[in-house]
């Protein structure tokens, strides 16, 4: 399997440590954000970064004291290290008028022909889909709400398909959904979404038995789109947030080709499992190499940090194609 059409030969990297046994390793500094950020910031995690002009730029889920939601601008040099602005991103509408919902979270930061969109969780009468596009990185403006409440884990599609835009998402409900399954609609201007399919939902696998969503922007490879996504299980003790991989068609994304049938990371260090929210891992964005084939993860972590963790193509489609369901 190989990456195409992304280059990103500057993306934060560790070299798989020897004996590593996993599919995905955690980056040797984690969280690349801890807590208290910055001045007013309690907690900083599910974030979206890309690369953009010689450094990177984030949208950022940011819980100041009163512990709402909402979004910010970060940017950093290597991926690594990351200043903030000092206030919430200033959406607006296309009259210019303000565009600001009363909370904001899960961000996911696409590049669709040149052109960057913010997908997020955003207040539409309950939790639904927002989405707004800038060229610039300094307006913000926004677009029709994608679907109607309640969904979250909305994640566009880095490219048309067929001439159409994609999005996944996972139709919800108004608390901590108990049920979820990824969906995908497709759009001609963004702003009418229709045609949805059930891609694919819970199962029988333990980790991912109770929902699962959307997580990075899907990234393009010569056999199809490699989808990460969460999984999900409840223990006595509350949610268990798991990362799985997937396989989807290239044509028609609706179509998996392979999925996972166990997880590629799962909670296990002090700042996955001990947090805001224990047991989390939440990736919100990918960092891919078409050249050496190197991925970059980020995640929120016990919903309360953010971290890193990689992984390469090799390494990834070998554990797909080793351990996946049974495909019909
Ligand atoms: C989900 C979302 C995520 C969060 C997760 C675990 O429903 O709210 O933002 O990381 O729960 O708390």
């Amino acid at each position: 399997m190989k990456i195409k059409g992304v280059q990103c030969p500057n993306m934060p990297w560790r070299p798989r440590p020897e004996h590593e046994h996993r599919p995905v390793w955690r980056h040797d500094a984690n969280p690349v954000i801890a807590r208290n950020p910055a001045p007013g910031v309690a907690r900083i995690f599910n974030s979206a970064v890309v690369p953009w002009k010689d450094h990177f730029i984030g949208v950022f889920r940011v819980e100041d004291f009163t512990g709402v939601p909402h979004l910010r601008l970060g940017r950093s040099p290597d991926g690594l290290e990351w200043t903030f602005e000092d206030a919430p991103i200033r959406f607006v509408n296309a009259e210019d008028e303000d565009g600001m919902s009363r909370y904001a979270y899960d961000p996911r930061l696409v590049a669709v022909d040149g052109v960057h969109y913010i997908i997020w969780c955003t207040d539409f009468h309950g939790p639904s889909i927002g989405l707004a596009k800038t060229d610039d990185f300094k307006t913000f403006v926004r677009l029709e709400n994608a679907f109607l409440p309640f969904n979250r884990n909305g994640v566009l599609f880095p490219e048309r398909i067929g001439g159409v835009y994609k999005m996944l998402s996972r139709p919800s409900d108004n608390g901590h959904t108990a049920f979820g399954d990824i969906f995908i609609s497709e759009s001609p201007d963004l702003i009418h979404w229709g045609r949805h399919r059930r891609v694919m939902g819970k199962n029988d696998s333990w980790w991912q038995n109770l929902k699962i969503g959307g997580g990075p922007a899907p990234i393009k490879t010569d056999e199809g789109w490699l989808t990460f996504y969460h999984g999900v299980t409840r223990t006595c003790n509350g949610y268990v947030y798991s990362m799985g991989v997937a396989l989807l068609d290239l044509e028609t994304p609706s179509r998996v080709r392979l999925r996972s049938n166990r997880f590629c990371l799962t909670p296990e260090t002090a700042y996955e499992e001990t947090g805001f929210v224990p047991n989390v891992v939440f990736p919100c964005a990918a960092l891919a190499d078409e050249d050496s084939g190197r991925i970059a993860i980020y995640y929120g972590a016990a919903d309360s940090v953010v971290a890193l963790a990689y992984t390469d193509i090799d390494t990834i489609s070998a554990f797909l194609r080793t351990h996946h369901e049974d495909m019909p």
